[in-house]
């Protein structure tokens, strides 16, 4: 049975219409719970019953991206945890903007909750960049442990006062380097390729360490910038090379995984503090309990998508040795070390 579309049933059970929402399900799989921008869908939810508030969500990704299943089993869980006082809307495939600009939405108070990466949040927090430090984390089980234990608590709530609330990290696994021009493994092969990277010093500085040159541009743009050749490359995990298909425009894959910055759900503060400390900590469980769907999806689709690009022909380059890798990007711990000492040793430990 297909899942069942959760915010049209409980709007539907509301107006008494199960049979009509249950009929949607079948060609609609989870096109209703993402919302799609269809503004009559919020009006009609608030129509049937005035006493559930709609809130919307940003999601770059598209539908059943990992992210976006973690998403709609978030609004699910606010659902239940709120009693049907708040519902969540997922607006996925960057139908509300690029992350920069939903972030400041939120900041603004115009939107309530998003999940974005936490590069572009760097700019909000002093301490949210140490996630961007290459090969940070020995393995999946160190990074987890830490992510959701307290050093992954503490460095969520280093974003106060910035106009934003963490409330849980997704996976996003592990980055690695790709490009249009030639198969990379070594570091001395990337010399002189034009590499896109997420606005971030931190992120301009290790491509630098390994002799590119950086260019930051949104995710939205990439796809374009590598078929006209306006870049020779970008680095991300595999859902995302192969969901944003720039696989089809840079046919080299490094298998050089040398950074594992997560993914963040985070709420406007704006909205936030209008919850009650209640409504608050159902919103943190609800966010916390939908950790383990996203993480499941996102190794499904890890493995999906690495097949799929071996399918399609593309060349997965071998790393004979990563410490060539690690050690070229030294610079980087020398400029950016001292910053972030601290919760280097904590995430390490
Ligand atoms: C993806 C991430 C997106 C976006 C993108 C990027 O892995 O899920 O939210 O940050 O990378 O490189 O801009």
């Amino acid at each position: 049975m297909k899942k069942m579309n959760w915010r049209l049933v409980s709007v539907a059970l509301l107006g008494g219409t199960l049979l009509a929402a249950c009929g949607n399900d079948e060609d609609g799989g989870n096109d209703g719970l993402n919302g799609n921008g269809n503004g009559e869908e919020s009006a009609e939810a608030e129509e049937s019953d005035a006493d559930t508030t709609t809130l919307r969500l940003a999601e770059n990704h598209p539908d059943d991206y990992p992210t976006t299943i973690g998403n709609e089993a978030f609004a699910e869980n606010v659902y239940e945890y709120t009693d049907g006082r708040y519902e969540v809307e997922v607006y996925a495939g960057g139908q509300l903007g690029e992350e920069s600009e939903v972030i400041e939405q939120l900041q603004l108070g115009s939107l309530e909750i998003a999940r974005v990466n936490s590069v572009p949040l760097t700019e909000f927090s002093d301490d949210i960049g140490v996630l961007l430090m290459p090969f940070l984390f020995e393995d999946e089980e160190q990074k987890w442990d830490h992510l959701l234990g307290d050093a992954g608590d503490d460095l969520l709530d280093t974003l106060d006062g910035s106009g934003l609330v963490g409330l849980t990290y997704y996976d996003s696994g592990e980055r690695s380097f790709y490009n249009s021009e030639r198969p990379v493994s070594s570091p001395s092969d990337m010399e002189g390729l034009q590499i896109r990277v997420q606005s971030s010093d931190l992120a301009i500085a290790i491509v630098e360490a390994l002799g590119a040159e950086a260019t930051p541009m949104e995710y939205g743009e990439v796809y374009s910038a590598l078929q006209t050749g306006v870049i020779d490359g970008a680095e991300n995990n595999f859902p995302s090379y192969y969901t944003s298909n720039h696989y089809e425009v840079a046919e080299y894959f490094t298998l050089a995984g040398y950074q594992g910055v997560p993914e963040v759900v985070i709420a406007s503060e704006d909205f936030w503090q209008d919850l009650s400390e209640e409504d608050q900590e159902a919103f943190e469980q609800a966010a916390r309990d939908s950790v383990d769907v996203q993480r499941e999806a996102w190794a499904e689709l890890t493995e999906e998508s690495r097949e799929a690009v071996i399918e399609n022909g593309n060349e997965l380059i071998e790393v004979d040795d990563l410490g060539e890798w690690q050690d070229a990007v030294e610079p980087v711990y020398d400029e950016f070390g001292d910053e972030y000492s601290e919760w280097i040793e904590r995430f390490q430990q």
